[in-house]
């Protein structure tokens, strides 16, 4: 059996002229960003890619059928649906083939844009490894070391540990850059405390890396775009709400993939929604660096 994939036609019509397209995740709408607003953020992200001069392909799972572009239908179903899996790599067999319906994260986002030709992706925070005594790692890890595809993100999300996270990216041999910068963004803050070897200061620059990296192995680049400190969450804020948060996952009985939205949700909650506007800008911006990025990749053809 083929893989079961559709492209829309706007996006399709992009990649056969070479165009610039931007895949975006949809598990950050389902299952990151607060009903109802969340539908209005899936629109403003599609919007910011179109900024940036590029075709914005949204990736869902939808009735046992990969869809690369949603229209409004769909986003609107994406949004809404309540019932809606998050599907990681190892979870898109079963929805395709039992006809189910998910929400992509970072790791099958990444794997089925690849499949679909599109090279590069947005998002706000990658996975990564959690904090704490049992061990949770992300699947967005191992999945970006093997596939070829330059994802844009602010960092990994700041309720991870940071340093455990870098070391594995390492690892699994991630091509890791700064945008602007040589300290790795902390997702809600500019900086996550960590260096980076790597800068580069423009979307050509980041696009010719890219380009070299198809050349040397299949594997990922992570371009880490940091929020302006003057649109970083308070810092002293953020520390006290992301001890209180994870202290709730014990306390909850919260595990495996519901960590990640209960983490997030808990934080938009108790900062009264500015985690939520830095959560929703970082997407925006990201989105339009891609966007760029892509441009800039087009151009290198
Ligand atoms: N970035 C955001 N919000 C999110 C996520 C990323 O700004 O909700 C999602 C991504 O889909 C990522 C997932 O792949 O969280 C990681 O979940 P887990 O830790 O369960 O692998
Ligand atoms: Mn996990």
């Amino acid at each position: 059996m083929p893989l079961p994939l559709t492209v829309a036609p706007d996006v399709r019509d992009a990649l056969d002229a070479g165009s610039p397209v931007v895949a975006l995740e949809s598990t950050l709408i389902a299952h990151g960003l607060p009903r109802p607003d969340n539908l209005a953020a899936a629109g403003d992200i599609e919007q910011a890619v179109r900024r940036g001069g590029a075709t914005p392909a949204t990736i869902a799972v939808l009735d046992g059928i990969v869809h690369v572009g949603l229209d409004e239908a769909g986003l609107t179903r994406i949004a809404g649906d309540e019932t809606l899996s998050k599907l990681g790599v190892r979870d898109l067999p079963v929805a395709l083939a039992s006809g189910g319906s998910g929400a992509t994260t970072v790791s099958s986002t990444a794997v089925l844009a690849e499949r679909a030709g599109i090279a590069v992706f947005a998002t706000g925070g990658l996975g990564g490894v959690h904090r704490g005594g049992g061990y949770d790692e992300s699947a967005d890890l191992g999945a970006l070391g093997s596939t070829t595809v330059l994802v844009v993100c602010a960092g990994v999300k700041s309720i991870l540990d940071v340093e455990a996270t870098l070391e594995r990216l390492e690892t699994l041999s991630v091509t890791v850059l700064g945008y602007g910068t040589h300290r790795f963004p902390g997702f809600y803050l500019t900086d996550s405390g960590f260096g980076l070897d790597w800068q580069v200061n423009s979307p050509a620059q980041a696009a010719a890396v890219f380009a070299a990296r198809r050349e040397v192995r299949p594997g990922a680049v992570v371009l880490a775009n940091p929020l302006p400190e003057s649109e970083q969450l308070d810092p002293d804020l953020h520390d006290r709400v992301l001890a209180e948060a994870l202290a709730g996952l014990a306390t909850d009985g919260v595990t495996g993939k519901a960590v990640t939205p209960y983490l997030l949700e808990r934080l938009h909650r108790v900062t009264a929604g500015a985690s939520l506007v830095a959560n929703i800008q970082i997407i925006l911006r990201n989105a339009e660096l891609a966007a760029q990025v892509s441009a800039a990749l087009s151009d290198l053809r």
